[in-house]
Protein backbone atom coordinates (compact mmCIF):
# COMPACT_ATOMS: atom_id res chain seq x y z
CA UNK A 1 0.00 0.00 0.00
CA UNK A 2 0.94 3.72 -0.28
CA UNK A 3 1.28 5.83 2.34
CA UNK A 4 0.62 9.32 2.47
CA UNK A 5 1.33 9.77 -1.40
CA UNK A 6 1.09 13.32 -2.59
CA UNK A 7 -2.34 13.12 -4.14
CA UNK A 8 -2.51 14.51 -7.64
CA UNK A 9 -6.26 15.50 -8.64
CA UNK A 10 -5.33 15.69 -12.19
CA UNK A 11 -4.03 11.92 -12.21
CA UNK A 12 -7.28 10.49 -12.50
CA UNK A 13 -9.73 12.33 -13.28
CA UNK A 14 -11.92 8.62 -14.25
CA UNK A 15 -13.67 8.94 -11.26
CA UNK A 16 -15.48 12.01 -12.11
CA UNK A 17 -17.74 9.57 -14.60
CA UNK A 18 -18.70 7.20 -11.94
CA UNK A 19 -22.13 6.89 -11.22
CA UNK A 20 -23.68 9.35 -8.17
CA UNK A 21 -24.41 6.97 -5.08
CA UNK A 22 -27.87 8.06 -3.86
CA UNK A 23 -29.10 6.46 -0.71
CA UNK A 24 -32.80 7.61 -0.81
CA UNK A 25 -34.17 8.94 2.91
CA UNK A 26 -37.05 10.32 4.31
CA UNK A 27 -37.55 13.56 5.66
CA UNK A 28 -36.91 12.98 8.54
CA UNK A 29 -33.23 10.84 8.23
CA UNK A 30 -32.29 13.74 6.27
CA UNK A 31 -32.93 16.26 9.29
CA UNK A 32 -31.28 14.18 11.66
CA UNK A 33 -28.17 13.23 9.09
CA UNK A 34 -27.99 17.04 8.15
CA UNK A 35 -27.60 17.93 11.98
CA UNK A 36 -24.83 14.72 12.53
CA UNK A 37 -22.73 16.59 9.82
CA UNK A 38 -23.13 20.23 10.95
CA UNK A 39 -19.94 20.06 12.65
CA UNK A 40 -18.07 17.59 10.58
CA UNK A 41 -14.54 19.07 10.03
CA UNK A 42 -13.91 17.49 6.99
CA UNK A 43 -16.90 18.64 5.36
CA UNK A 44 -16.07 22.18 6.16
CA UNK A 45 -14.52 23.24 2.97
CA UNK A 46 -16.55 21.69 0.53
CA UNK A 47 -19.11 23.72 -1.98
CA UNK A 48 -23.22 23.36 -1.18
CA UNK A 49 -23.24 20.77 -4.45
CA UNK A 50 -20.18 18.40 -2.88
CA UNK A 51 -21.73 18.64 0.59
CA UNK A 52 -25.22 17.79 -1.02
CA UNK A 53 -23.61 14.71 -3.10
CA UNK A 54 -21.91 13.76 0.62
CA UNK A 55 -25.58 13.61 2.10
CA UNK A 56 -27.09 11.86 -0.92
CA UNK A 57 -23.82 9.30 -0.73
CA UNK A 58 -24.53 8.80 3.38
CA UNK A 59 -26.30 5.49 4.46
CA UNK A 60 -27.63 4.81 8.13
CA UNK A 61 -25.99 1.76 10.08
CA UNK A 62 -27.58 0.62 13.62
CA UNK A 63 -25.24 -0.60 16.07
CA UNK A 64 -25.43 -3.17 19.21
CA UNK A 65 -23.48 -2.75 22.19
CA UNK A 66 -19.93 -4.04 21.98
CA UNK A 67 -20.30 -4.16 17.92
CA UNK A 68 -16.63 -3.50 16.02
CA UNK A 69 -17.20 -1.03 13.11
CA UNK A 70 -13.95 -0.43 12.46
CA UNK A 71 -11.08 -3.30 12.77
CA UNK A 72 -7.38 -2.30 13.13
CA UNK A 73 -5.56 -3.87 9.91
CA UNK A 74 -8.56 -4.43 7.79
CA UNK A 75 -8.59 -2.52 4.73
CA UNK A 76 -11.33 0.63 4.59
CA UNK A 77 -14.58 0.42 3.40
CA UNK A 78 -16.65 3.29 4.31
CA UNK A 79 -16.26 6.14 6.70
CA UNK A 80 -18.82 7.20 9.34
CA UNK A 81 -20.09 9.88 10.79
CA UNK A 82 -21.90 9.89 14.66
CA UNK A 83 -25.38 10.14 15.07
CA UNK A 84 -25.61 8.46 18.71
CA UNK A 85 -23.66 6.62 20.75
CA UNK A 86 -20.23 6.11 22.44
CA UNK A 87 -17.60 4.34 20.58
CA UNK A 88 -14.12 3.58 22.04
CA UNK A 89 -11.19 3.78 20.02
CA UNK A 90 -8.65 0.94 20.71
CA UNK A 91 -5.02 0.68 19.57
CA UNK A 92 -2.98 -2.72 19.47
CA UNK A 93 0.14 -1.86 21.88
CA UNK A 94 2.62 -4.51 21.88
CA UNK A 95 0.08 -6.99 20.68
CA UNK A 96 -2.20 -5.51 23.28
CA UNK A 97 -5.65 -3.89 22.65
CA UNK A 98 -5.55 -0.32 24.51
CA UNK A 99 -8.64 2.06 25.15
CA UNK A 100 -6.82 5.55 23.73
CA UNK A 101 -9.80 7.41 23.42
CA UNK A 102 -13.66 7.55 22.76
CA UNK A 103 -16.09 9.31 20.42
CA UNK A 104 -18.99 10.82 22.74
CA UNK A 105 -22.07 11.49 20.69
CA UNK A 106 -20.57 13.10 17.88
CA UNK A 107 -17.36 13.59 15.84
CA UNK A 108 -16.38 11.24 12.62
CA UNK A 109 -13.64 8.11 11.93
CA UNK A 110 -12.63 6.02 9.31
CA UNK A 111 -10.70 8.55 7.44
CA UNK A 112 -7.44 7.71 7.29
CA UNK A 113 -7.64 4.55 5.45
CA UNK A 114 -9.54 5.80 2.77
CA UNK A 115 -7.20 9.07 2.68
CA UNK A 116 -4.15 7.32 2.99
CA UNK A 117 -4.64 3.88 1.65
CA UNK A 118 -3.18 2.12 4.69
CA UNK A 119 -4.83 -0.52 6.70
CA UNK A 120 -7.24 0.48 9.45
CA UNK A 121 -5.16 2.13 11.84
CA UNK A 122 -7.57 1.67 15.04
CA UNK A 123 -9.82 -0.59 16.12
CA UNK A 124 -13.59 1.28 16.62
CA UNK A 125 -16.26 -0.47 19.45
CA UNK A 126 -19.86 0.71 20.14
CA UNK A 127 -20.01 1.17 23.76
CA UNK A 128 -23.52 1.21 23.80
CA UNK A 129 -26.50 0.96 21.28
CA UNK A 130 -25.72 4.01 18.86
CA UNK A 131 -26.47 4.98 15.05
CA UNK A 132 -24.19 5.97 12.56
CA UNK A 133 -23.88 7.62 8.96
CA UNK A 134 -21.66 5.52 6.59
CA UNK A 135 -19.88 6.87 3.58
CA UNK A 136 -18.48 4.43 0.83
CA UNK A 137 -15.45 4.60 -0.29
CA UNK A 138 -15.51 5.61 -3.86
CA UNK A 139 -17.72 8.55 -3.04
CA UNK A 140 -15.30 9.78 -0.19
CA UNK A 141 -12.70 9.65 -2.30
CA UNK A 142 -14.34 11.30 -5.00
CA UNK A 143 -15.22 14.22 -2.87
CA UNK A 144 -13.22 14.02 -0.12
CA UNK A 145 -9.70 13.18 -1.38
CA UNK A 146 -9.94 15.37 -4.62
CA UNK A 147 -10.92 18.39 -1.92
CA UNK A 148 -8.21 17.61 -0.23
CA UNK A 149 -5.38 18.11 -2.75
CA UNK A 150 -6.95 22.04 -3.34
CA UNK A 151 -7.05 22.30 0.41
CA UNK A 152 -3.35 21.59 0.55
CA UNK A 153 -2.60 23.91 -2.87
CA UNK A 154 -4.57 26.62 -0.35
CA UNK A 155 -3.32 26.46 3.07
CA UNK A 156 0.20 24.91 2.14
CA UNK A 157 1.81 28.65 2.61
CA UNK A 158 -0.04 29.34 5.45
CA UNK A 159 1.15 26.15 7.63
CA UNK A 160 4.31 26.55 6.44
CA UNK A 161 4.33 30.35 8.55
CA UNK A 162 2.76 28.72 11.73
CA UNK A 163 5.82 28.89 14.48
CA UNK A 164 4.02 26.32 16.69
CA UNK A 165 4.38 23.61 13.70
CA UNK A 166 8.12 24.75 12.48
CA UNK A 167 8.80 21.42 14.21
CA UNK A 168 7.50 19.21 12.44
CA UNK A 169 8.15 17.30 8.80
CA UNK A 170 6.25 18.79 6.01
CA UNK A 171 4.59 15.57 5.16
CA UNK A 172 3.23 15.58 9.07
CA UNK A 173 2.31 19.17 7.92
CA UNK A 174 0.21 18.27 5.42
CA UNK A 175 -1.46 15.77 7.44
CA UNK A 176 -2.89 18.73 9.43
CA UNK A 177 -3.92 20.51 6.29
CA UNK A 178 -5.88 17.30 5.42
CA UNK A 179 -8.26 17.40 8.49
CA UNK A 180 -8.58 20.59 8.91
CA UNK A 181 -11.77 22.45 8.71
CA UNK A 182 -12.26 26.22 7.56
CA UNK A 183 -14.54 28.45 9.71
CA UNK A 184 -15.33 31.99 9.63
CA UNK A 185 -16.53 34.27 12.38
CA UNK A 186 -18.15 37.24 12.70
CA UNK A 187 -17.01 40.76 14.57
CA UNK A 188 -17.87 39.87 17.84
CA UNK A 189 -18.52 36.28 17.92
CA UNK A 190 -18.13 33.81 20.54
CA UNK A 191 -15.64 31.28 18.99
CA UNK A 192 -15.06 29.77 22.18
CA UNK A 193 -17.01 30.27 25.49
CA UNK A 194 -15.10 29.50 29.28
CA UNK A 195 -16.51 27.11 31.32
CA UNK A 196 -17.40 29.23 34.51
CA UNK A 197 -18.24 26.95 37.89
CA UNK A 198 -20.80 28.90 39.76
CA UNK A 199 -19.25 32.05 39.20
CA UNK A 200 -21.73 34.31 37.65
CA UNK A 201 -21.46 38.27 37.48
CA UNK A 202 -17.97 38.53 37.07
CA UNK A 203 -16.99 40.51 33.70
CA UNK A 204 -14.67 39.67 31.35
CA UNK A 205 -11.35 41.30 30.49
CA UNK A 206 -9.06 40.86 27.95
CA UNK A 207 -6.14 39.41 28.40
CA UNK A 208 -4.18 38.99 24.96
CA UNK A 209 -5.20 38.83 21.15
CA UNK A 210 -4.04 36.17 18.91
CA UNK A 211 -3.30 37.14 15.08
CA UNK A 212 -2.36 35.21 11.94
CA UNK A 213 -0.24 32.60 12.61
CA UNK A 214 -1.10 32.00 16.63
CA UNK A 215 -2.89 29.17 18.18
CA UNK A 216 -5.90 29.03 20.92
CA UNK A 217 -8.11 26.53 22.17
CA UNK A 218 -4.84 24.27 23.09
CA UNK A 219 -5.31 24.63 26.74
CA UNK A 220 -8.56 22.35 27.61
CA UNK A 221 -6.76 19.66 25.33
CA UNK A 222 -3.37 19.23 26.87
CA UNK A 223 -4.72 19.71 30.76
CA UNK A 224 -8.22 17.65 30.42
CA UNK A 225 -9.29 20.94 32.39
CA UNK A 226 -12.37 23.05 31.31
CA UNK A 227 -12.08 26.32 29.36
CA UNK A 228 -10.00 28.07 30.90
CA UNK A 229 -11.01 31.88 29.09
CA UNK A 230 -13.44 32.50 26.13
CA UNK A 231 -12.16 33.53 22.53
CA UNK A 232 -13.82 36.36 20.78
CA UNK A 233 -13.53 37.49 17.09
CA UNK A 234 -11.76 40.53 16.62
CA UNK A 235 -13.55 41.83 13.06
CA UNK A 236 -14.13 38.43 10.47
CA UNK A 237 -12.21 36.08 11.73
CA UNK A 238 -10.74 32.79 9.47
CA UNK A 239 -9.76 29.96 11.59
CA UNK A 240 -8.71 26.67 10.69
CA UNK A 241 -9.80 23.95 13.32
CA UNK A 242 -8.79 20.24 14.17
CA UNK A 243 -10.49 18.07 15.87
CA UNK A 244 -9.12 16.57 19.55
CA UNK A 245 -8.64 13.17 18.28
CA UNK A 246 -6.91 15.02 15.33
CA UNK A 247 -4.88 17.13 17.39
CA UNK A 248 -3.72 13.60 19.51
CA UNK A 249 -2.76 11.88 16.55
CA UNK A 250 -1.18 14.82 14.93
CA UNK A 251 -0.18 17.55 16.96
CA UNK A 252 1.65 15.07 20.07
CA UNK A 253 5.18 16.17 19.19
CA UNK A 254 4.06 19.60 19.85
CA UNK A 255 2.81 19.72 23.20
CA UNK A 256 6.08 20.28 24.82
CA UNK A 257 6.59 23.61 22.92
CA UNK A 258 2.63 24.40 23.81
CA UNK A 259 3.32 23.62 27.67
CA UNK A 260 6.19 26.23 27.39
CA UNK A 261 3.59 28.82 26.37
CA UNK A 262 1.18 27.98 28.85
CA UNK A 263 4.01 29.19 31.37
CA UNK A 264 3.15 32.61 29.83
CA UNK A 265 0.15 32.42 29.77
CA UNK A 266 0.36 31.84 33.77
CA UNK A 267 2.90 35.04 33.70
CA UNK A 268 -0.17 37.52 31.83
CA UNK A 269 -2.49 36.07 34.37
CA UNK A 270 0.03 37.23 37.69
CA UNK A 271 0.66 40.96 35.45
CA UNK A 272 -3.15 41.27 35.14
CA UNK A 273 -4.68 40.11 38.12
CA UNK A 274 -1.59 39.88 40.80
CA UNK A 275 -2.17 35.98 41.77
CA UNK A 276 -0.45 32.97 40.61
CA UNK A 277 -2.41 30.58 38.85
CA UNK A 278 -1.13 26.95 37.73
CA UNK A 279 -3.10 26.02 34.32
CA UNK A 280 -1.12 23.14 33.59
CA UNK A 281 -1.75 20.45 36.08
P1 LIG B 1 -8.92 4.56 10.01
O1 LIG B 1 -9.50 4.56 8.64
O2 LIG B 1 -7.51 4.22 10.17
C1 LIG B 1 -9.67 3.74 12.35
O3 LIG B 1 -9.80 3.59 10.93
C2 LIG B 1 -9.99 5.18 12.70
O4 LIG B 1 -9.85 5.53 14.05
C3 LIG B 1 -9.00 6.12 12.02
O5 LIG B 1 -9.19 6.04 10.62
C4 LIG B 1 -9.33 7.42 12.71
O6 LIG B 1 -10.46 8.01 12.12
C5 LIG B 1 -9.74 6.95 14.11
N1 LIG B 1 -4.81 6.83 15.79
C6 LIG B 1 -5.33 6.38 14.65
N2 LIG B 1 -6.64 6.47 14.32
C7 LIG B 1 -7.46 7.06 15.19
C8 LIG B 1 -6.96 7.54 16.41
C9 LIG B 1 -5.58 7.40 16.71
N3 LIG B 1 -8.00 8.09 17.06
C10 LIG B 1 -9.08 7.93 16.29
N4 LIG B 1 -8.78 7.30 15.16
N5 LIG B 1 -4.99 7.83 17.91
C11 LIG B 1 -5.77 8.19 19.08
C12 LIG B 1 -5.89 9.68 19.29
C13 LIG B 1 -6.86 9.98 20.41
C14 LIG B 1 -3.55 7.71 18.13
C15 LIG B 1 -3.28 6.39 18.85
C16 LIG B 1 -1.81 6.08 19.02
Amino acid sequence: SVCAEAYNPDDDEDDDFEPRVVHPKSDEQRRRLQEACRDILLFKTLDQEQFSEVLDGMFEVLVKPQEHIIDQGDDGDNFYVIERGVYDIIVLIDGVGKCVGKYDNKGSFGELALMYNTPRAATIMANQEGALWGLDRATFHRLIVKNNAKKRKMYEAFIECVPLLKSLELSERMKIVDVVGMRVFRDGECILTQTKAGQQGNAEVEIARCSRGQYFGELALVTNKPRAASVYAVGVTKCLVIDIQAFERLLGSCKEIMKRNISQYENQLVALFGSSVDLKH
